[in-house]
């Protein structure tokens, strides 16, 4: 089983959306490994958003990950990378399709919603800057016998 990293965005909580992004992540039959409630400080923010570095949106981009509490996930499922890319939608929610995340909650690239490992290499180097190995929390989900074959 693959791990993903899936973060909401300040303005997803500012928004209250937060109940309803996971109600479609945990609906899927991604398992839960880890989720926090955090303000991101400005060395984190450099940290996760580092291969930005020297973009136009760069300033931007670390100034509004900072501007507020996010909600860091860690969710667990077959080629949950991939599949949690597909949940979220295209980077612009003007480019997602309606039924993905970004494209029923978002209208502008800087207030996109949700952040999501795009490989499973990034997803592990995500995973490890924001929880502590014992923070990722193992257990059985009774709905796996009914989700997978
Ligand atoms: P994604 O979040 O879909 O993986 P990314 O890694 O290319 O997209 O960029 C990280 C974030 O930076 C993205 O969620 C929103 C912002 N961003 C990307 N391209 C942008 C652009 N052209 N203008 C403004 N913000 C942008
Ligand atoms: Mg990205």
């Amino acid at each position: 089983m693959e791990r993903t990293f899936l973060m909401l965005k300040p303005d997803a909580v500012q928004r209250n959306i937060i109940g309803r992004a996971i109600d479609r992540i945990e609906s899927t039959g991604l398992k839960l490994v880890a989720m926090k409630f955090i303000k991101m400080d400005m060395e984190l923010a450099e940290k996760h958003y580092g291969i930005h570095k020297g973009k136009p949106f760069y300033e931007e981009l670390v100034n509004f990950i900072t501007s507020g509490p996010v909600v860091p996930m860690v969710w667990e499922g077959k080629n949950a990378v991939e599949y949690g890319r597909k949940l979220m939608g295209k980077t612009d929610p003007q480019d997602s399709a309606p039924g993905s995340i970004r494209g029923d909650f978002g209208i502008d690239i800087g207030r996109n919603i949700i952040h999501g490992s795009d490989s499973p290499e990034n997803a592990v180097k995500e995973i490890s800057i924001f929880f502590s190995e014992s923070e990722l929390v193992e257990w059985d989900s009774n709905r796996n016998k009914w989700l997978y074959p």
